[in-house]
């Protein structure tokens, strides 16, 4: 495999140029970095599942993120790929980074729709699953409605036309699958679960389904708070800190919601990474990547080192 890669993180990159940079990292720093695939996506791309750990008999407490959920949103993958470069070639500057924790990377989720959205719809939301061969005008399913908890309780739709779409039953995706099983097979260790989308500069907990809290609570505001603290101090970004329905809107299925409350990972967020939305949205121009990754590597530097003693 090669050792090099295209991303230079001053512009959005296509699933292969993503695909090749995780190859060429585990290459490069074998001692570091595992590359496996964690299942096909519907139209048979491998779903690149990433290993940062410099050892240790796997016991370690872990770090699960994964980006790229939702096609239109270029900065999740984009911020995604810079934190795992900088954990792993910046390693020797801040070793402690991956010394204490275990990472573990899902950095595209939903390749068909990110490739859809760059070949036709720039909007576009779900995956592609064809879900009626007689019906083509409305496919693909929500990956974020589609989690076995509290499904389809408010803030999804039945409906295959609409963007929220939930897929009628949980599971019934194989990149929502895929995600379920790659966190499952840690969660024993993993401590903290970590999704991210854009837009809107959002640090959210669950739950979507109600606007009740969890029992953690104050713990889960109280982490999220000097996260984004860092992150703040960085260029003055703000973010506000709050349950996805209580700051957004009801919404049932979610990742998050189904991390914390089925697999049992306590410090689970959803991170709505820039703009705030009037400005540009989903159409964030590629100059703000870099800025977007430094900041948000400030952010879970903090949530790492909270990791390592919990
Ligand atoms: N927003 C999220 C969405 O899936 C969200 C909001 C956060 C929902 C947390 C559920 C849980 O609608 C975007 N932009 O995707
Ligand atoms: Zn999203």
């Amino acid at each position: 495999p090669s050792l090099r890669y295209n991303l230079t993180w001053d512009n959005y990159y296509r699933y292969d140029d993503i695909r090749e940079f995780a190859y060429a990292l585990g290459a490069s720093y074998p001692e570091l970095v595992t590359v496996s695939v964690a299942g096909k996506s519907y139209e048979d791309r491998d779903l690149i599942l990433i290993k940062i750990s410099s050892g240790g008999s796997g016991t370690k407490n872990a770090i699960f993120v994964d980006g790229g959920i939702h096609a239109c949103e270029w900065i999740s993958p984009a911020t995604v790929t810079y934190i795992i470069r900088e954990l792993v070639e910046n390693y020797a500057a801040h070793p402690q980074y991956v010394d204490d924790v275990d990472w573990f990377f899902m950095p595209l989720v939903n390749p068909d729709g990110y490739e859809f959205a760059h070949t036709d719809n720039r909007l576009w939301r779900k995956n592609r699953r064809i879900l009626d061969e007689t019906n083509t005008t409305c496919i693909g399913t929500d990956i974020n409605r589609n989690f076995d908890y509290h499904f389809d309780e408010g803030g999804s739709s039945d409906n295959s036309c609409a963007p929220t779409y939930n897929g009628g039953q949980p599971f019934t995706e194989p990149e929502s699958r895929a995600l379920r099983d790659a966190i499952l097979a840690e969660a024993n260790r993993t401590k903290s679960y970590l999704t991210v989308h854009s837009y809107g500069q959002h640090w959210l907990t669950p739950w979507g389904w109600t606007t009740e809290l969890p029992a953690d609570y104050d713990a889960m505001y109280a982490l999220a708070s000097d996260a984004v603290a860092a992150l703040t101090a960085v260029y003055g970004t703000v973010y506000d800190i709050g349950s996805s329905a209580n700051l957004l809107y009801a919404n049932s299925g979610p990742s998050d919601d189904w991390a914390k409350g089925v697999a049992g990972i306590p410090y689970t967020y959803t991170i709505e990474l820039r703009d705030q939305g009037p400005v540009y949205g989903f159409l964030l121009p590629p100059d703000q990547i870099i800025p977007s990754g430094i900041e948000t590597w400030e952010a879970f530097k903090v949530i790492a080192e909270a990791v390592a003693l919990m």
